[in-house]
């Protein structure tokens, strides 16, 4: 059984469609980051950037103490390593994909991120602010878009590369983007959408998601971030 410490967001769904997807045994541990809960210090313990989704794998294959495994890409990489699924064996298809899942570690979820902050979340409207990440985002959106012009998947066959990028372009429309720019990408965006596994690893804990504009409260917990702030509320 695999613990997940999961909230329902782009990062979040990575994993979820991982585990709906390979069929690993799973149970979700709620972390409310819009109340504090990512500075708990049981939850640190498990993910000291005080970020989900983290997972502790209580039967790892070695079949040693439990392994906790935190940012969702190292948790892709090890649950496709536990499950053989989604991703490659052999060198040359194992770092096809590796290379893809970095590309949407380092860039089209933190660049993403930072589009919806500007345009959604700050508190004025800073036009450079909106600019350099709305641009930054179209401009990995035309990378995507090239990268599957003439492949059905962004690296070798359906991988947890894919699997990456999905929930980041789920809300493509925050991000100021029109996915009929990017045909390529709006075919692949389509494809996954049907796949069952996505479907339900999307839906994990759609009851926990409010449809409320985010309050005072998390936002002052989620943006005014300082290691000082994150301290004193693991202290609290
Ligand atoms: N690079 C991390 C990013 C995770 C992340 O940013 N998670 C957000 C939700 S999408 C979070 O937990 N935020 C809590 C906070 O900002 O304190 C990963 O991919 O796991």
């Amino acid at each position: 059984m695999i613990d997940l410490h999961y909230w329902p967001t782009p990062n979040g769904w990575k994993v979820t469609i991982m585990l709906e997807e390979t069929g690993l045994p799973y149970r979700v541990v709620p972390v409310n980051i819009g109340r504090g809960e990512q500075f708990r210090p049981e939850f640190l313990a498990i993910s000291p950037n005080n970020r989900m989704p983290a997972i502790v794998d209580q039967a790892p294959n070695d079949g040693g103490a439990p392994i906790s495994v935190f940012e969702s890409g190292a948790i892709l990489l090890y649950l496709g390593e536990k499950s053989g699924r989604f991703l490659p064996a052999d060198v040359r298809g194992r770092y096809e994909v590796t290379q893809w899942l970095m590309w949407q570690m380092g860039g089209l979820g933190p660049m993403a991120g930072q589009a919806h902050h500007f345009r959604q979340y700050a508190p004025e409207k800073i036009p450079y602010g909106i600019d350099r990440y709305t641009n930054e985002v179209n401009r990995l959106y035309g990378v995507m878009n090239k990268r599957l012009a003439d492949r059905e998947h962004l690296a070798g066959a359906y991988s947890v590369a894919d699997m990456a990028a999905y929930p980041w372009v789920v809300p493509h429309q925050n991000q100021g983007q029109k996915l009929e720019d990017f045909p390529h990408l709006q075919r692949w965006f389509e494809a996954m959408k049907a796949r069952p596994g996505v479907e339900r690893g999307m839906a994990v804990g759609k009851e926990l998601r409010s449809t409320a504009p985010m309050d005072d409260e998390a936002k002052k917990l989620l943006f005014g971030q300082t290691a000082q702030s994150v301290k004193s509320a693991a202290e609290k």
